[in-house]
């Protein structure tokens, strides 16, 4: 137990400022504060020393100078028990400062409001973090608190114990590392924005702890969400209008699933809807109910418990349909009063609103763990248009031919390798996910279409008259011809196999146009 004689206090966010103040100065503690707090607590007629007071010196140069000074730095970092630092804070005057409360300069929330430069820079807090890790240091005598949130359980040892336990100042200790190394990381991430440069992943490692989540991928797992980096609408930013707690596998669906529909061209409507981070569903349509029903019934079993992402705010029968079947997540850019008023009748389920579209070009880097290390690389920004296409085949594509095979091949850019997704009318009809066989993938999203049309009544399968795009080039003529019988007319992908002259070969013999993207891409 460690006694609680002097605190230190020193805060840009002041909310339960007075109420702490007066409870610490209730139970006897003498009050040390900085500019603004100091006035804060002074105002709500709790005695408190100004640390300018205290050291001597006033504060200077806008407040960059405010508590970096040697009977602060030493009240903070002297050994209670160290005989030669009692010496010395006896010999230059240092008090001990058992208690030290900094929440730092809003940097993150300058930058995010669009400030301009020098405000940035002049909201880089340096006396705060100097202070917070001196403290967190010496957490053996002394307790940091680095958020409101924590204040309760400090003056509840305070009250129950008469002072802090080396359990709790360990853990306050830490958060507040946690705090100062997002903090750089914040600062980092923006200068890197400045300059124009990409910023790499790792403060994402380090980011900021969004939630504790309950548990992770598995209920044995446990899990957090971290949010850092470059500014990107989704499932990070977005405010959760309704609805339970996101699970981790819902943030991870969710993203795939908003991402996906941010892919395709936004002067259409469009919905995705994803299972376990695949699509089971995506269309356009002449309006978001459209392009819904047209994504659904590409697969509604699997739809069943699904994740919706939607490229327009969601209006009333889009939210009608949408909640017609169980479904955990709804994300969109924004909704309308009838169609929150519609969602908000289906209490469990999630309405994230993200206010806009991520940029499908934007940079960033992606990052996964191995077995002792991280992989880095560039986000797969790449996008296929028109102009990149190469017409390998007699028969060039039709019109409408081109402009479903470029949907289909967005989307392929977001199933799991190996992955064949078939797509007519703007709308998947069958898609295969994740094998590790090309032509398994042809094959079960044929069966799967074939299915889904014996599901809605009819005679012939979905994919009769599709187009069928690959995200990595056909290996052998097998999978090609899997996806012919299956009724494609036309077909995309990388090219770039040694035996394209025979894939080309087969499609020419089946009078079957083909296009070269000559652009990967794998997603594993
Ligand atoms: O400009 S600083 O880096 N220089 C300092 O010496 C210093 N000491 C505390 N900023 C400093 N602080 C920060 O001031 C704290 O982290 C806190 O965010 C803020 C509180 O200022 P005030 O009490 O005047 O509102």
């Amino acid at each position: 137990m460690t006694q609680i004689r002097r605190a230190l206090l020193s805060v840009s966010d002041k909310t339960g400022l007075v109420e702490l103040a007066r409870a610490l100065h209730a139970a006897g503690v003498t009050l040390l504060s900085t500019g603004g707090t100091s006035r804060a607590i002074a105002d709500a007629g709790v005695p408190v020393t100004d640390v300018s007071d205290y050291t001597g010196f006033p504060e200077m140069m806008d407040g960059r100078i405010k508590t970096l000074h040697p009977r602060v730095h030493g009240g903070l970092l002297s050994r209670r028990s160290n005989a030669e630092d009692r010496a010395s804070m006896d010999a230059h005057g240092i008090e001990g400062i058992d208690l030290l409360v900094v929440n730092l300069y809003p940097f993150e929330a300058t930058v995010a409001k669009g400030a301009p430069f020098d405000d940035c820079v002049e909201n880089i807090d340096i006396g705060g973090p100097a202070m917070i890790r001196a403290a967190a240091k010496n957490h053996a005598d002394v307790t940091v608190v680095v958020e409101p949130e924590d204040y309760a359980a400090v003056l509840e040892e305070l009250k129950t114990q008469g002072g802090t336990t080396p359990g709790t100042r360990k853990r306050l200790a830490a958060k507040a590392f946690a705090r100062t190394a997002a903090y750089d990381a914040a600062i980092q991430t923006w200068f890197h924005g400045v300059l124009g440069e990409e910023t790499p992943p790792w403060h994402a490692v380090g980011g900021h702890l969004k939630a504790r989540l309950r548990y992770g991928e598995n209920p044995h797992q446990t899990a957090g969400f971290y949010v850092g980096g470059p500014v990107r609408p989704g499932v990070a930013t977005a405010e959760q209008v309704q609805g339970k707690e996101l699970s981790y596998n819902n943030i991870n669906d969710t993203d795939a699933a908003f991402e996906l529909v941010a892919e395709l061209e936004t002067e259409r409507p469009a919905v995705a809807i994803i299972k376990h981070a695949n699509p089971c569903g995506v269309a356009q349509g002449a309006s978001l109910v459209a392009a819904y029903e047209a994504a659904l019934r590409c697969d509604p079993v699997s739809a069943f418990g699904g994740i919706i992402a939607a490229n327009r705010p969601l209006d009333r029968t889009a939210a009608e349909a949408m909640t017609g079947i169980f479904t955990e997540v709804v994300i969109a850019p924004d909704a309308d009063e009838e169609a929150r008023a519609i969602f908000a009748a289906k209490k469990n389920l999630r309405l994230l609103l993200t206010g806009g579209l991520p940029d499908p070009e934007q940079a960033g880097m992606t990052v996964r763990t191995v077995a002792g290390g991280y992989l880095l690389q560039n986000r797969d920004a790449g996008r296929v248009g028109r102009a990149d296409l190469k017409v390998v085949t007699k028969r060039a594509p039709t019109d409408r031919e081109l402009a479903d095979l470029l949907f289909a091949f967005r989307i392929a850019k977001h199933v799991k390798s190996n992955t064949i997704v078939y797509a007519k009318d703007g709308a998947t009809v069958g898609i295969g996910a994740g094998q590790m066989s090309r032509v398994d993938a042809a094959r079960i999203a044929a069966v799967k279409a074939r299915e889904a049309a014996e599901a809605a009544g009819l005679s012939e399968p979905l994919t009769r008259g599709s187009v069928v795009a690959s995200d990595a080039f056909f290996p052998f003529a097998d999978g090609l011809l899997t996806a012919i019988e299956a009724g494609a007319t036309a077909v995309i992908q990388p090219g770039g196999s040694v035996r394209d002259a025979e894939v080309i070969a087969a499609a020419d013999e089946a009078g079957v146009a083909m296009v070269f993207t000559g652009m990967r891409h794998f997603r594993h």
